[in-house]
């Protein structure tokens, strides 16, 4: 993980409703949480202006406010709202940790409280899209849309951009039709494994049939190119994608939207790995 400054709001104290039984929801308890914001303090070091970092009273308020004006049964729903909704507001924040407190929970034993914490980060995201099925244009138009959409509504999403879509010949099984493909940019709060699942659910409202031929004909097929500097190799999730630099198609795309973006394992920036296959 990056190293970034940090500011902490320990210990606040409020009365909410959150609980999974109904007169928790009606009477309300003491709830106490400490959120750690993860930022880089260096402008504001420098100017000592309020403007070049956040603002941790107006934070806390925030958090307070989303805390007390709903009631959920969980209180990891809670802290979820809550998180979120900070980095939404606050664009300075590169990552935030909140953790809530329920000191007077509803367990019949001795105990000091009981403790939720959840940590977002926002993580740089290349996803490649292809489709060589009915109406391409339209699928991959619709999950770009659907990016922007649940970036604005859940705030799991922020600053999508998204390169041309270029036709490109079938490669790997060539007796198919040609492909439409594309590459898009955003950054993510949802971990490696949460974004397969979201692309993977995109892919089946797209109409995709789980049991295709590989490498064979797709209505919409996204892959997850690079998820920060991230290197993973597991059963089901390799990242960055390993047949990237078979693909002029892939880095002709990532090279429109950043062509210095560089491959974590040959150290290679897009330009250069175009260069080397050219
Ligand atoms: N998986 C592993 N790593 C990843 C990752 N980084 N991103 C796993 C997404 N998925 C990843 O994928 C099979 C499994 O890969 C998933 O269950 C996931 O856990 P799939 O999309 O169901 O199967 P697939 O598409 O047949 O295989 P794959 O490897 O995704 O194929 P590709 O690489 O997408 O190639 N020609 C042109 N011109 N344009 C194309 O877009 N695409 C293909 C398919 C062939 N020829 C093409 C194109
Ligand atoms: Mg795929």
């Amino acid at each position: 993980m990056k190293r970034y400054d940090t500011i902490t709001i320990k210990n606040v104290e409020i009365y909410a409703n959150h609980g999974v039984y109904e007169s928790e929801r009606e009477s309300g308890q003491r709830f106490v949480f400490t959120a750690t914001l993860f930022l880089d303090m260096y402008k504001a070091g420098e100017s000592d202006e309020l403007s070049d970092t956040v603002h941790y009273g107006e934070v806390a308020e925030r958090i307070a406010a989303v805390l007390t004006e709903n009631a959920y049964s969980l209180l990891e729903k809670a802290v979820t709202v809550a998180a979120i909704s900070v980095l939404t507001e606050y664009p300075k924040l590169c990552g935030i940790e909140l953790e809530l407190c329920k000191p007077d929970a509803p367990i019949d034993l001795e105990f000091e409280n009981v403790n939720v914490k959840r940590s977002f980060f926002w993580h740089e995201v290349y996803i490649g899209l292809g489709s060589n099925m009915g109406d391409k244009k339209a699928y991959l138009d619709g999950a770009f849309s659907r990016i922007e959409k649940d970036g604005k509504e859940k705030g799991i999403f922020k600053e999508p951009e998204k390169s041309d879509w270029i036709e490109t010949e079938p490669y790997g099984k060539e007796d198919q039709d040609k492909y439409l493909n594309g590459v898009v940019f955003v950054k993510t709060l949802l971990s490696p494994s949460q974004l397969l699942t979201y692309l993977q659910s995109l892919e089946r409202e797209a109409g995709r049939e789980k049991e295709h031929e590989f490498w064979g004909p797709r209505t919409l097929d996204l892959d997850i190119l690079f998820y920060d500097d991230l290197v993973i190799n597991e059963k089901d999730l390799t990242i960055p994608h390993p047949d990237l630099l078979n693909r002029e198609f892939v880095l002709k795309s990532l090279n429109e939207l950043n062509p210095r973006l560089r491959h974590p394992l040959l150290g290679k920036s897009v330009r250069e790995m175009i260069d080397l296959i050219s």
